[in-house]
């Protein structure tokens, strides 16, 4: 059987998660920061470390045949590749600001205007769709002191908690695209079992970080009544306990209305609630 490669970010901020998620797909593997590629021991796949600037076009030019890298990188390099699934990490927007003090008011205020960037084709898409002419500087890092030293009138970058730009006396002005890391593949792909078999491992682990594991007692008489508020995989397992008339509930509540539902589920007559993480959820 032919073995896969997968390219995933060789150091920065998107490598940590990338590895996490091959190893919690059950993969082993060594993570040696020296080494460029890694054979996974129980798996036909091998790990290629790559700047995320490389990962785009190795993957279209199927160097390697799978790929976890920002979706931002992705279309600036407008490479030809599969979305085969989005991660959930590495989550940020790719925003316009301008300085604090700046005079422009709407975005054709960037008419004329130079605005300097890392992702020069990006931003040349969104002014081309908003019929806006401006300069377009390319930059390779440190692109929020640009305005500072009068080389720009405006700044284009990724932006996740803001810090970086109120630290350079910056405010966002036009939010661009949103991104965060996918799992890209070569179009040309032949193996689609197993990679199908590592797409349905990775959504396993996806699916199981959304949700948590309750278990709770309830009184038989408040059992439909706690029932009607849980969603399940299924449908809830009621275990009886042996104190008579009480009964144990286990289910999985998604993540994203946990406390809300706890607190429902409180108020419904459930009692000494155990909250636990899942590992995974194979369906
Ligand atoms: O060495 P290599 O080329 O592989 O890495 P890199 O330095 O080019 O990229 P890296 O590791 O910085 O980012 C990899 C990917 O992470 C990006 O392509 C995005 O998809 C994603 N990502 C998520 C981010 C951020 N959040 C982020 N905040 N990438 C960069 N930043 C930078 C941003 O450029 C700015 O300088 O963080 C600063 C802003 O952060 P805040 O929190 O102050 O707003
Ligand atoms: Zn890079």
């Amino acid at each position: 059987m032919k073995t896969l490669k997968i390219a995933i970010q060789k150091s920065g901020r998107l490598n940590e998660k990338s590895v996490e998620l091959l190893k919690n797909c059950g993969l082993n593997f060594e993570n040696y920061k020296s080494s460029l590629i890694s054979p996974v021991s129980n798996f036909p796949l091998e790990i290629l470390f790559l700047r995320d600037d490389d990962i785009p076009e190795y993957v279209q030019d199927g160097i390697a045949d799978l790929g976890i890298v920002g979706e931002n990188m992705i279309e600036e390099t407008e490479v030809e590749v599969n979305y085969l699934q989005r991660l959930g990490f590495g989550k940020c927007t790719l925003k316009i600001a301008i300085p604090n003090n700046s005079d422009i008011t709407d975005l054709s205020g960037l008419n004329g205007k130079a605005i300097a960037t890392s992702y020069p084709a990006i931003l040349g898409k969104f002014l081309t769709k908003n019929n806006i002419k401006s300069d377009i500087r390319m930059i390779s890092g440190s692109v929020e002191i640009s305005p500072g030293l009068g080389l720009s009138d405006a700044i284009f970058d990724i932006v996740s908690t803001g810090g970086t730009l109120k630290s350079n006396g910056l405010k966002p002005f036009a939010d661009v695209m949103q991104s965060e890391a996918i799992l890209i593949g070569n179009k040309n792909i032949e193996n689609q079992d197993l990679i199908q078999e590592l797409i349905d491992r990775i959504q396993s682990v996806l699916r199981a970080k959304e949700t948590k594991y309750v278990v709770l007692n309830v009184s038989k008489e408040n059992l439909q009544k706690v029932i009607d508020l849980l969603p399940g995989v299924k449908s809830p397992s009621v275990v009886p306990l042996a104190e008579g008339g009480w009964v144990a509930v286990h289910t999985v509540i998604p993540e994203r209305d946990f406390w809300g539902k706890i607190s429902q589920l409180k108020q419904a007559g459930a009692q000494g609630i155990v909250v636990m993480p899942i590992e995974k959820i194979i369906v």
